[in-house]
C-alpha cells in the first residue's frame, strides 16, 4: 500500500500527502513516525510532573516504584492527569463562550458597531432562561442583560449555572444529589488546578467526580453559552447547502482559509470578502475574485450560517497549504498546528494570527479587536489580495474533489423539519423511535488523529450506524469527514441508510447524517436529547434514551471534556484512541464501568469502528428493551459500496 493511502482514505488528502513526500515537506504523519516509539508512561497516564520532587513515574509492570516521591499512587496520578485534561478542554470551550458574551456586551453598548443582533426570538428565549423580563425592552437592552447574566455564570461563586437547569428534572436532581451540579464555570476549572496541586486531592473517585462537574460546566455552561449567543448574533442555523474538501480552493481566485474556532472573527471575514473595493482590487491583481473558505470548527460555524465552503478537517490544515494556492490562512484559537509556519514558508502563503492568546514566533500578527472588527478583517483580506501576485503557478496543484452537503441542523430547526413550520414538534422523531422505524440516535463527534487513518474510523462507524437505522448527529471534524464522503447529501439515505431511516429521510427530505455544527455546538446535541425527553414516551431522563455517543479519532483535550459531559449527562460513549488512563485499573474501571451506576453513562475504548458500532447498537437495543419498545422494524441492510 502506498504511504498516502495508509494515512488517509480521502483522495484529495492522499494527493497532497503524495505531493508533500515528493517535495520532502514533513507533515504530522511524518513527525509522528519521527516520534516513535512514543512515551509509554504518558500513554498510560502514569507520570507526574506536578512538583519538582519529581518527575515521577510508576512502573507499569509492578517491579519498579509504585509510589511517587510524595507517596501518590498510580490511581491518584492517573486521575489527577485526567482532571487536568478536563480542565483544559473546559477552559478552551468556555473561554470561547466568554469572548462571545463579551462581544455581545460591547455590541449592546454600541461599542462593537460591526455586529448586529440577528435572532431576536432566540434572544428572548435565552433571556427567559436567565429569568430576565423581556416586555417593552429594546433588543440592545435585552442583549446587555443577557450578556451580563451569562458573564456572571463564568464568575459565579455559589449556586448553580443557569443552563444546567435546562436538563430534564430527574438529571438535575441526580447532579445535585451527587454534588456535581456546576456552580460557576471558571470556579470548577480553577478548582481542578487546585485539587491537582501537590498534596491536595488524592482520592481518585473524588477527583473524577469533580471532573464530571467541570465538564458539565462546559457542556451545559461555556459551550452552551457560546452556541446560544452566537445564534443571537449571527442567527440560528437552518438547512443550507455547501461544498466540502480541498477542491473548494480555486486556481483563478484569491484563496483565503479561515482556520480556528470563533465566528466572532470568521463572520467578519465572510463579510469583508464580499467588499466591492477588495473585489475590484482582486481583479486588478489578475484574479477573478475572492474565495473565502473555512478549516476545522470555524469552517463549521460559517458553513452552518452562510454555506461558506469547507476546505477540510483537522489533518487537512497542512494539506491546504500544500496546494500552493492559499494566499492567506488567518487563524484565531485552538487546533492550529505550529507546523503551519514551516509549511507556509515553502510556499507564498502567509499565516496571520489574530488572537492575543495565540501568537506564533515569526508570524505576522494582526490583532483582532471587536470594536473595529470589519476594519481588521478587511485589512487581512487585502493582504491576501496583494499576495496573489506572489503565487507560483507552476507549484499550484489543487485536488478536484469537492462534495455537496446540507448542513444547518440546529435543535430548533429539527422541530420545524419534523413537525412542520406551524406545528414545531419532536413528536414524529419520538414516534419513529417508539414504533421501531428508527432504532435510536447517535452523536458522532470529534477530531482527526494521525494515529488513526484519516477519516476512516468516522466513516466506517457512521455507515454502520445508519445502515442499522440509527440517525446520526454530528459536529466538528467528524462532521466534515462524513460530509466529504457524501453522507450529508439528502440522497445518501437511499445509498447508505437502513429501510426505516431511509423512509424518514425520504418523507422529511433530510440526510441520514445531520450536521449540527462546531464542537461547542455539541451543546445542540444535549438540547436535542432534552427535547426528545420533553416530548414524552421515551423515559424521564437522558440516560433512558436509546442513544449513544462516539469520538472515533479524537486527539484534543476538548474531546475528553465533551466525552465527560456526555457521560455525566447519562450517555454511553465510545472513544478511540483510549484516554490516557489505562495505567490505573481503578480509574479505568470507574470510567469504563462503575460510572454507569452513578450517572447512567460510561465510556468504552474500542479501535475497530465496526465493533464500536456494535457496542453502541447493543446499548441502544438495551435501552429500547428497558423502555418496553417494539422491536426494530427492519434488519440492517447490506450496503452497496
Ligand atoms: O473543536 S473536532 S480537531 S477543530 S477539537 Fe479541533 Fe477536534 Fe476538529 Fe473543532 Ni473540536
Amino acid at each position: 500500500m502506498k504511504e498516502e493511502s495508509k494515512r488517509s482514505i480521502d483522495k484529495a488528502s492522499q494527493q497532497m500527502i503524495d505531493k508533500a513526500a515528493k517535495e520532502k515537506v514533513k507533515l504530522s504523519w511524518d513527525r509522528l513516525e519521527d516520534m516513535e516509539p512514543q512515551c509509554g508512561f504518558g500513554q498510560l497516564g502514569i507520570c507526574c510532573r506536578n512538583c519538582t520532587m519529581g518527575p515521577c513515574r510508576i512502573d507499569p509492570f509492578g517491579e519498579g516504584p509504585q509510589k511517587a516521591v510524595c507517596g501518590a499512587d498510580v490511581d491518584t496520578i492517573v486521575a489527577r492527569n485526567l482532571l487536568r485534561h478536563i480542565a483544559v478542554g473546559a477552559a478552551a470551550h468556555s473561554d470561547h463562550g466568554r469572548d462571545v458574551a463579551h462581544t455581545l456586551l460591547l455590541a449592546s453598548e454600541g461599542k462593537a458597531h460591526d455586529y448586529e443582533i440577528k435572532d431576536v426570538e432566540k434572544l428572548k428565549k435565552i433571556a427567559g432562561y436567565y429569568e430576565i423580563k423581556t416586555d417593552g425592552k429594546k433588543k440592545e437592552e435585552l442583549a446587555r442583560e443577557v450578556a451580563e447574566a451569562s458573564l456572571a455564570d463564568f464568575g459565579r461563586q455559589e449556586g448553580e449555572i443557569k443552563f444546567a437547569n435546562r436538563a430534564p428534572a430527574k438529571r438535575v436532581e441526580l447532579w445535585r444529589k451527587l454534588g456535581i451540579m456546576p456552580r460557576g464555570i471558571d470556579r470548577e476549572i480553577v478548582e481542578c488546578l487546585h485539587r491537582t496541586h501537590m498534596g491536595v486531592d488524592n482520592d481518585y473517585k473524588n477527583i473524577l467526580l469533580h471532573g464530571l462537574r467541570t465538564s458539565l460546566g462546559d457542556g451545559w455552561g461555556g459551550s452552551m453559552i457560546a452556541t446560544e449567543l452566537q445564534d443571537i448574533f449571527f442567527a440560528t442555523p437552518e438547512p443550507i447547502r455547501g461544498k466540502v474538501n480541498l477542491g473548494v480552493l480555486k486556481e483563478d481566485l484569491v484563496n483565503i482559509v479561515v482556520h480556528g474556532h470563533e465566528p466572532i472573527l470568521s463572520e467578519m471575514a465572510v463579510k469583508a470578502s464580499q467588499d466591492p473595493e477588495l473585489l475590484e482590487m482582486a481583479k486588478k491583481s489578475g484574479a477573478k475574485g475572492i474565495n473565502l473558505v473555512g478549516m476545522c470548527c470555524t469552517a463549521n460555524e460559517i458553513l452552518m450560517r452562510h454555506g461558506v465552503p469547507v476546505a477540510g478537517n483537522f489533518l487537512q490544515q497542512e494539506l491546504a497549504i500544500m496546494t500552493g494556492a492559499v494566499e492567506v490562512m488567518m487563524v484565531d484559537v485552538q487546533c492550529i498546528m505550529p507546523a503551519l509556519k514551516d509549511i507556509a514558508s515553502c510556499f507564498h502563503t502567509q499565516i496571520i494570527t489574530t488572537s492575543p492568546k495565540a501568537k506564533f514566533p515569526g508570524v505576522t500578527h494582526i490583532e483582532f479587536k471587536e470594536e473595529k472588527a470589519y476594519e481588521v478583517a478587511k485589512s487581512i483580506i487585502k493582504m491576501a489580495v496583494d499576495n496573489f501576485k506572489k503565487r507560483k503557478k507552476e507549484r499550484v496543484d489543487i485536488p478536484k474533489e469537492e462534495m455537496d452537503l446540507v448542513a444547518g441542523f440546529s435543535a430548533e430547526v429539527i422541530h420545524h423539519i419534523l413537525g412542520g413550520r406551524f406545528r414545531a414538534t419532536y413528536r414524529p422523531l419520538n414516534d419513529a423511535i417508539i414504533s421501531g422505524r428508527l432504532r435510536g440516535v447517535a452523536g458522532v463527534v470529534g477530531c482527526n488523529n494521525p494515529h488513526v487513518k484519516h477519516d476512516w474510523a468516522h466513516l466506517e462507524l457512521v455507515k454502520e450506524l445508519i445502515r442499522s437505522d440509527v440517525l446520526v448527529l454530528q459536529t466538528g471534524c467528524s462532521a466534515i469527514a462524513c460530509a466529504k464522503a457524501g453522507l450529508m447529501k439528502p440522497e445518501a439515505g437511499f445509498k447508505y441508510a437502513g429501510y426505516g431511516l431511509r423512509e424518514i429521510c425520504e418523507a422529511v427530505g433530510i440526510p441520514p447524517v445531520l450536521h449540527l455544527g462546531s464542537c461547542v455546538d455539541n451543546s445542540r446535541i444535549l438540547i436535542a436529547a432534552t427535547e426528545i425527553i420533553k416530548e414524552g414516551g421515551l423515559g424521564d431522563d437522558l440516560s433512558c434514551l436509546p442513544a449513544a455517543g462516539a469520538a472515533p479519532e479524537w486527539m484534543s483535550e476538548k474531546a475528553i471534556t465533551i466525552g465527560m459531559y456526555f457521560v455525566a449527562s447519562g450517555v454511553f460513549t465510545v472513544f478511540n484512541p483510549p484516554q490516557p488512563i489505562l495505567g490505573s485499573k481503578n480509574v479505568s474501571d470507574l470510567v469504563c464501568s462503575k460510572l454507569k451506576d452513578l450517572v447512567g453513562g460510561y465510556f468504552a475504548f474500542e479501535s475497530n469502528p465496526k465493533k464500536m458500532a456494535k457496542l453502541m447498537i447493543n446499548h441502544i437495543d438495551k435501552k429500547r428493551k428497558e423502555l418496553n419498545l417494539k422491536p426494530v422494524m427492519y434488519k440492517p441492510i447490506i450496503v452497496k459500496t
